[in-house]
């Protein structure tokens, strides 16, 4: 049977949802507009006035703001509230370019954490549950989200963090671990490290609670057979308040916005322009019920489509896909699109690891696209000759999914350096010439 966190609100009419969206919409614009300078001569560059937000139908009107916003404005540029109200800051791994830095009131973190407690309900989370949180702890939003949703929850919470996998499993065995959350690349490096110590029968684990980074059905799949537990998504973005933005339930078919909180559209990324209901196109988010950090119409970068047919489980926040890659993780090599989920489909369908590196270069003004993947120790087994005719196989799919040529390097188990949080799937040298 369905469980919900908070039934009243996850499962309220849509008209509810929008009479919501718009009580809470319209002060929260006025807000930004008198306590946040920047947001403002946006606003006046495009000549809108808080009073010409009178509900959610005239989102459309208002400006957008990106990553590089953020980054105009770092530190305190785009703060609503005294800074003496705030309690905590989280921040993006800042891979690229400045840190974004994110600020959170207490009524932001209680609300924060709901999200994250119906995340873990909607993966059958209970208070007799034990929620192991291996996602990385600090300025990542991962750890401290979890843990907090699991709290409200009244669940036993293992604050493990990332890293130091031999004692991640000691836990899970010794405490009789339920539902696991951390990202999915290391889900199934514990998964494989469970196995490989033979440990598979003394883990109690039930379900899965995986995101902050875009992995395929297959992936799921293999996660799942190999745990024996159902893999849930979990989608966030630290800009945004961090995991439970959206999250999946029973049915595994999309994640729940939480739009009591979170307002989404769907634009074209190239003219910013709304599209239609079914669209695919960049995920945009506006928050309507943050006091420090209130992003209006933030452009995430994630290409998705949302779905607002009823869902089996009883749920009417719409579901957002599982995004198909972020529109700057999106690779051009040789004029043509390339998404890293695309290459992992293909080595999951081919019975390969998810343990896999895309090596993009550039020699004599053309693109090489390499992938290098690791083998089972079935594969590795084998003698070079089969090696090889499973390297063009591959060439061969991969031709097939992508219309281009890719090299394929079959390399050993083990040998692609594992990551505790994020996995770092794509070397792009191009940019380093
Ligand atoms: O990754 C928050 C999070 C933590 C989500 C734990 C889920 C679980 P950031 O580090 O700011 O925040 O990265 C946000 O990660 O814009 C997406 O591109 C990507 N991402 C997050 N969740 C998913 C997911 C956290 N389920 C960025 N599938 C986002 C695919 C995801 N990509």
């Amino acid at each position: 049977m369905e469980r919900y966190f908070q039934p009243e609100i996850e499962c309220a009419s849509r008209e509810q949802i929008k009479a919501w969206q718009d009580e809470r919409l319209v002060p929260t614009v006025r807000r930004v507009y008198e306590n946040v300078p920047y947001y403002r001569h946006l606003m006046e560059e495009k000549g809108v006035t808080p009073d010409d937000i009178r509900s959610t139908d005239d989102l459309h009107k208002l400006p957008f703001l990106t990553k590089e916003d953020l980054r105009q404005a770092y530190p305190y540029g785009l703060l609503a509230v005294p800074l003496q109200d705030c309690v905590r800051i989280q921040s993006t791994s800042g891979t690229t370019g400045r840190r974004v830095v994110a600020f959170y009131t207490q009524h932001d973190i209680d609300l924060w954490e709901e999200c994250c407690a119906r995340a873990i309900v909607a993966a059958g989370g209970t208070k007799d549950d034990v929620v192991h949180v291996s996602y990385g702890y600090g300025l990542f939003t991962g750890g401290p989200g979890l843990n907090g949703g699991s709290h409200k929850l009244g669940s036993l919470t293992l604050p493990m963090s990332s890293g130091n996998t031999d004692r991640q499993i000691q836990f899970m065995c010794d405490l009789g671990s339920t539902i696991l959350c951390c990202t999915p690349s290391y889900a199934a490096y514990l998964a494989e490290s469970i196995i490989e110590r033979g440990l598979r029968d003394q883990i109690k684990l039930k379900a899965g609670i995986f995101g902050a980074e875009a992995w395929s059905e297959e992936m799921r799949q293999d996660i799942q057979e190999k745990l024996g537990i159902k893999a849930y998504d979990i989608y966030g973005l630290t800009e945004i308040s961090g995991p439970g933005v959206s999250f999946e339930c029973s049915d595994q078919h999309g994640m729940h916005i939480n739009e009591d909180h979170f307002i989404p559209e769907i634009i074209d990324p190239n003219t910013g322009e709304v599209l239609p209901e079914g669209s695919v196109g960049e995920l945009v988010f506006t928050c309507i019920t943050k006091d420090a950090f209130p992003l209006l119409r933030y452009r995430t970068r994630d290409i998705c489509v949302l779905n607002y047919e009823l869902c089996p489980c009883g749920r009417t926040h719409v579901r957002m896909s599982k995004p198909m890659g972020r529109s700057d993780d999106m690779l051009i090599v040789k004029g043509v699109n390339v998404f890293p989920s695309q290459i992992e489909t293909v080595l999951l369908n081919k019975g390969y690891p998810a343990n896999y590196q895309i090596i993009v270069t550039r020699e004599n003004n053309s693109d090489k696209l390499e992938v290098q993947v690791e083998m089972t120790p079935e594969m590795f087994s084998d003698n070079l000759s089969k090696v090889s005719v499973r390297e063009k196989e591959l060439v061969d799919a991969l031709k097939a999914m992508l219309g281009i040529y890719a090299v394929v390097k079959l390399v050993a188990p083990k040998s692609i350096t594992r990551s505790e949080g994020k996995a770092v799937r794509v070397i792009d040298k191009r940019k380093l010439y």
